[in-house]
């Protein structure tokens, strides 16, 4: 006889109980909770194959909560994928061990993103979900034709990234996104009644959504809800009403079984309680073949799903797609037309040039703004919006939700086949910060379009102009930033955005910038990082570094400065990671030994100083803006702040003079 749906769910909670205690941290009670919902789930409706995690048209799985980790590790392992194995959920949160304290979707391919951020892996889910309507418009229900489900908990639906998530999704219609509602009434502190009394299904009522409520503890029930969610054209909410902690008799249903071991004595009462005589860590044969059995039955689909590609005269061109690698023969001629001409744009019109020439050469970008449209510059004439009534468009208005773009963008790029960008002012990364950290964390493939990248912008004023951003996002590990002086570096940016498989930040100016780059060099210079754009004509006794606006500036600061019989260099750092990665003998090339006093290195950026003596050592000068900006027309900011090639000069010549190096 088959085990229940209630004892396969039963070996979820053992090894959620028992990974836990091994590793005496972990949250128990929310797989405990979740299981029987999750089995639900798993046995009948999500389309996967163990054989092959990334088969493009699985389903996607999304454990929003990303706490309940060990929720997906059971169900990996149970199902049948080679990882993780018993051994790495034995060695759950321990170093070397696949099985994170959070999925990681770089530590096992069954993990599609990473979670624990709370709101955040529902929030990536809505991007999934539209990337499957924009392929699914592309290439028919033959090769792309799947669902994408979320078990999200109290805490992703309280978090402010929520209302953002439901709206796009509402507003999109995405009615192959399933959200699971882990509504167990507990949080850390204790009782939702703490800190919540809105109405959850109401909201998501309001913005467009179906919703359905079950008792998650009958997956039965689930099944039912589930099978109500599929059938609704609209994106689905299942309330589940659960208990955290399920099973465990003392502490179930508060929130000591939340986030901690249950202890010995509970988790034998558990035992007990669930009917579970088995030693930790072991699953009885018939429950594991009914798994391994539940975890074979999407292989004949992917078989057909095979025989369909190989049939499909789109074969070559969707394989493409998902490779990632897109095409770069848009990049020399576009070039080729800039030098012919030397445009005086700003860096954002720059950047719009160049996606004109990208957007027709690489199919697989979609665009967007977080409704700067028209500043941002990031819609090219060809594309058309993305709306439910045309999933096959090109553009996404994200509306006024910058962290729900971004998080949409991660999980657009995760699930693969399309190359996401999209743009916001360079301030308000701060609202898309912590989906930044995500793409960076996760190697998502997203081109971040920032505007109006300093005081440059002019009018707007303080609020407006951002000052220690661009430092900040360069401490953020694996992430490219990118802060372009002129068109020709804005399209070699643009080409190794594309080609990095990690996010990219291009940091634009609003203000027109002069052409620095006026001459073919057969190479993408700003691969580099940082190269020497003008040699010093006398001696050398001075060095700048300037990104982006401010290497004219720095450009005509060494003119002055030439004029007096100093040699000054100028480089240009439109990339510091690119920099740092370099060999060092052409570190040093460009940057000679810090400690090298016969030198004064000057670095010039309308931002904050701090950072950038990394450059220009502890002598050096930096010059910069260590405060909040004002409301001015640019040229008066600039004025303002000493951001001038006289001021700068008069500056540089001064410190040289103190320091007897004339
Ligand atoms: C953005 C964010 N803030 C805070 C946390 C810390 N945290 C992890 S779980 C949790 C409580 C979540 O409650 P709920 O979703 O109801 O989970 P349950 O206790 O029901 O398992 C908190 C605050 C986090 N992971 N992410
Ligand atoms: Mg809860």
């Amino acid at each position: 006889m088959q085990p229940t749906q209630r004892r396969l769910a039963n070996a979820i909670r053992a090894l959620a109980m028992d990974a836990v205690e091994a590793a005496n941290s972990g949250h128990p009670g929310m797989p405990m909770g979740m299981a029987d919902a999750a089995t639900a789930l798993f046995t009948r409706f999500l389309k996967f194959d163990p054989k092959d995690p990334r088969w493009p048209d699985r389903d996607r799985f999304i454990l929003s909560a990303g706490h309940g980790s060990m929720l997906l590790y059971a169900l990996l392992y149970l199902t049948g994928y080679e990882r993780p194995t018993i051994d790495d959920i034995k060695h759950f949160r321990q170093l070397g061990s696949p099985c994170a304290g959070h999925p990681e979707n770089f530590e096992l391919p069954g993990v599609e993103v990473t979670t624990g951020p709370l709101g955040q892996g529902l929030a990536m889910a809505v991007g999934m979900a539209v990337t499957e309507r924009h392929l699914n418009a592309i290439y028919g229900d033959d090769l792309v034709d799947h669902h994408t489900y979320v078990i999200a908990g109290d805490g992703d639906l309280m978090e402010g990234v929520n209302h953002e998530a439901v709206g796009l999704a509402g507003n999109l219609k995405l009615g192959r996104l399933i959200v699971l509602w882990d509504d167990n009434r507990i949080t850390i502190d204790g009782s939702t009644e703490l800190s919540r009394n809105e109405d959850v299904v109401a909201r998501y009522a309001a913005s467009a959504w179906h919703t359905v409520e079950c008792d998650g503890l009958d997956s039965g029930k689930v099944s039912k809800a589930i099978e109500e969610a599929l059938a609704d054209p609209r994106p689905s909410l299942i309330r589940c009403k659960t208990i955290i902690g399920y099973g465990a008799p003392h502490k179930q249903g508060t929130e000591a079984t939340h986030g901690a071991a249950l202890g010995a004595e509970e988790v034998a009462a558990a035992r007990v309680e669930l009917g579970w005589d088995m030693p930790p860590f072991e699953i009885p044969n018939d429950v594991l073949e009914t798994w391994r059995a539940f975890g074979g039955r999407g292989a004949e689909e992917r078989a057909s799903w095979i025989e369909r590609l190989e049939a499909s005269g789109h074969k070559q061109a969707f394989l493409a797609r998902l490779s990632g690698k897109p095409d770069e023969s848009w990049l020399k001629p576009h070039l080729d037309s800039l030098l012919a001409n030397p445009p005086k744009v700003a860096t954002r019109k720059a950047s719009e040039m160049a996606l004109e020439a990208i957007n027709s050469a690489v199919p697989s970008t979609i665009g967007g703004s977080a409704d700067l449209t028209g500043s941002n510059n990031t819609k090219t004439k060809a594309l058309e919006p993305l709306t439910p009534e045309n999933y096959a468009g090109r553009y996404i208005y994200y509306g006024i939700r910058e962290f729900g773009m971004a998080a949409a963008m991660n999980g657009m790029a995760l699930h693969g086949g399309v190359i996401p960008y999209g743009g916001t002012f360079l301030v308000f990364t701060d609202y898309a910060r912590p989906a930044i950290r995500l793409s960076a964390l996760q190697g998502a493939k997203v081109i971040y379009v920032m505007t109006h990248d300093s005081i440059g912008l002019g009018e707007d004023g303080p609020t407006h102009q951002p000052i220690e951003h661009l430092q900040s996002l360069r401490a953020i590990p694996q992430l490219e930033v990118y802060r372009p002086a002129d068109a020709v570096e804005t399209a070699e940016c643009w080409a190794l955005a594309l080609a990095n498989d990690g996010p990219s930040i291009l940091a634009l100016t609003r203000q027109n910038l002069s052409p620095v780059r006026t001459q073919a060099t057969g190479e993408n210079l700003c691969a580099r990082g940082a190269y020497r754009l003008k040699s010093a004509g006398a001696a050398r006794k001075v060095i700048f570094l300037a990104t982006g606006s401010e290497v004219e500036i720095a450009l005509a600061a060494a003119e002055c400065l030439e004029r007096e019989g100093i040699g000054a260099d100028v480089v240009s750092m439109p990339c510091t990671e690119r920099f740092d990665a370099q060999p060092q003998d052409y570190r040093e090339d460009v940057l000679p030994d810090v400690s090298n006093r016969e030198i004064l290195r000057v670095s010039v950026e309308a931002g904050t100083t701090f950072g950038w003596e990394r450059y220009t050592g502890l002598h050096g000068l930096r010059i910069g803006i260590d405060r909040f900006g004002v409301s001015a027309p640019a040229p008066a900011a600039y004025e303002y702040f000493g951001l001038t090639p006289d001021k700068i000069a008069a500056q540089v010549l001064d410190t040289l003079q103190q320091r007897d190096m004339r």
